[in-house]
């Protein structure tokens, strides 16, 4: 803007006012900014405790709305038990302690495989020698009553330091598992705070060799079963295996044979149907996912890469100890296997749910930052999604955050529709634990049969802490938790 060109004075006086007036705009431009941030930021502090059912907003589904919801006429988390007079069949107890920031259960990391044979009632008792922090199991992948599910703050109080817990659950379904803790999961985990548990089914093939392995991260670097580098274990050839794989890192695991085909013969605990042999695939392994590999030893041996830094050798190394190359493409389970019945018509749905993961700048717990969002909103005000004993309920998970996302639905089995538009023509892909690529869009169903208040979350333990976290509630349930409070019960 030019001085008027009437007189000095007039060009004086308004420099004058403009000079004045652009630190005081500046000021309320900038209180303009601060004040919605201020309050931004204030309305994002969490409380001292927080019921996780409080917290955000419902969303119905498109189903009916129960008007009683949240009245306290519910059937309390704490309630939802196995039956309290029946025996154990396998009784355990699992000590844990932490030193120099590594946890032990029973001494070790891993801790012991659990074993179980479908239809046994499990009975755990979980001790916490010395972890200040307090500590939980969750039993990943069992679909387990709601209060042995191990979630601090929603299932249960965190266990603390000199105290016990007995976990009691029906194994109902055979396959690979794993045991976890859900109480500062993100730290406790990478620690070390975690098992193999495997359910056999009532009767096993005696023929068959069963191995496990379970990777993991620690700060020293990959192991498997807590072994560096090559694991050789002894197969006569023509042997047929049974290779249970379970990935309790942050981060897809990458799999691939040589030497011999394969087949996948379970995913997260649930058979394929019809499974094929593949020759030129590796396989993807989502954080906390597990597979189950077939394999028959040939004469040479065969090994099994995970990711380039550990390998499992079955009889001799057909590779004569080089890390041999992988395929470039993966196994698609979209299209892996035959079709089958799923026991449930998925056709018009109860309740209709959209997962859109997206990462926005916010406040999270009154700290600024680029966080992930659930359906445009921050943790804690996500959507709380309903549903009603019976339902069937279909998920539409949508990934536009710029990073790939484990996601991990806790106390029920879910059976993948279509991802990207593209329905799924292979054997009935059931997960507990879906990897779902930037980008793409998943579409899955299940039965709701399990009634309680259940997590359904990132298990990349560290995205989950920076908020990727929702839960699924039942109508009909009421909590008997809090986050935080006495426990400090912090899940994440
Ligand atoms: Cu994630």
């Amino acid at each position: 803007m030019t001085p008027s060109s009437h007189g000095d004075l007039r060009a004086r006086t308004w420099a004058f006012v403009r000079a004045r007036r652009r630190p005081l705009l500046a000021v309320a431009a900038t209180l303009a900014i601060l004040l919605p941030l201020g309050w931004m930021r204030q309305s994002s502090l969490l409380p001292d405790s927080y019921d996780v059912a409080e917290m955000g907003y419902v969303d119905w589904g498109g189903g009916p709305v129960d008007q009683h919801h949240g009245m306290g006429h519910g059937t309390p988390v704490k309630d939802l038990v196995a039956d309290p007079d029946r025996p154990a069949d396998v009784r355990e107890t699992l000590t844990v302690r932490v030193d120099d920031d590594h946890y032990t259960v029973n001494g070790t990391s891993p801790g012991p495989t659990l074993e179980a044979t479908v239809g046994d009632l499990v009975e755990v008792t979980l001790v916490n020698d010395n972890v200040d922090d307090g500590i939980t199991l969750h039993w990943h992948g069992v679909d387990v009553p709601n209060a042995e599910d191990g979630v601090a703050g929603v299932t249960q109080d965190a266990v603390l330091e000199g105290e016990e817990h007995v976990y009691r659950f029906v194994a109902e379904d055979a396959g690979t598992y794993w045991y976890h803790s859900h109480q500062v999961s993100h730290e406790q985990v990478r620690r070390g705070l975690l098992g193999a548990l495997v359910i056999h089914p009532a009767e096993a093939d005696p023929g068959t060799q069963e191995e496990l392995a379970v990777l993991h991260r620690y700060a020293e670097g990959a192991t498997l079963n807590g072994e560096k580098g090559t694991t050789t274990v002894d197969a006569e050839t023509g042997q047929s295996v049974r290779l249970r794989v379970v990935n309790t890192d942050n981060g897809l695991a990458t799999l691939w044979v040589t030497g011999a085909p394969y087949r996948v013969l379970a995913v997260d605990g649930r058979e394929v149907n019809g499974p094929g042999e593949i020759d030129d695939r590796k396989y993807g392994l989502p954080a906390g996912g597990r597979v189950d590999l077939g394999l028959v030893v040939p004469e040479g041996g065969v090994r099994v890469d995970f990711g380039g830094s550990t390998a499992l050798v079955l009889g001799a190394d057909p590779s004569g100890g080089d890390v041999p190359r992988a395929p470039k493409e993966y196994v698609d389970l979209l299209s892996y296997g035959e079709p089958a019945e799923i026991g449930f018509d998925t056709g018009s749905p109860d309740r209709r749910f959209d997962y859109r993961i997206g990462k926005r700048p916010g406040f999270l717990d009154g700290r600024p930052g680029m966080w992930w969002s659930i359906n445009g909103h921050l943790f804690p005000d996500i959507p709380m999604y309903m549903v009603t004993e019976g339902d069937v309920v279909v998920f539409e998970i949508h990934n536009g955050s710029g990073d790939n996302h484990p996601m991990h639905l806790h106390g029920h089995h879910a059976v993948v529709l279509s991802r990207d538009g593209e329905p799924a023509t292979g054997s009935p892909w059931w997960v507990d634990s879906l990897e779902v690529k930037n980008g793409e869009t998943y579409e899955i169903a299940f039965l709701a049969d399990n009634p309680g208040i259940w997590m359904d979350h990132c298990h990349n333990l560290v995205h989950a802490a920076e908020g990727l976290v929702a839960h699924l509630m039942y109508t009909g349930v009421e909590s008997s938790f809090r986050v935080g409070g006495r426990s400090n019960n912090s899940p994440e």
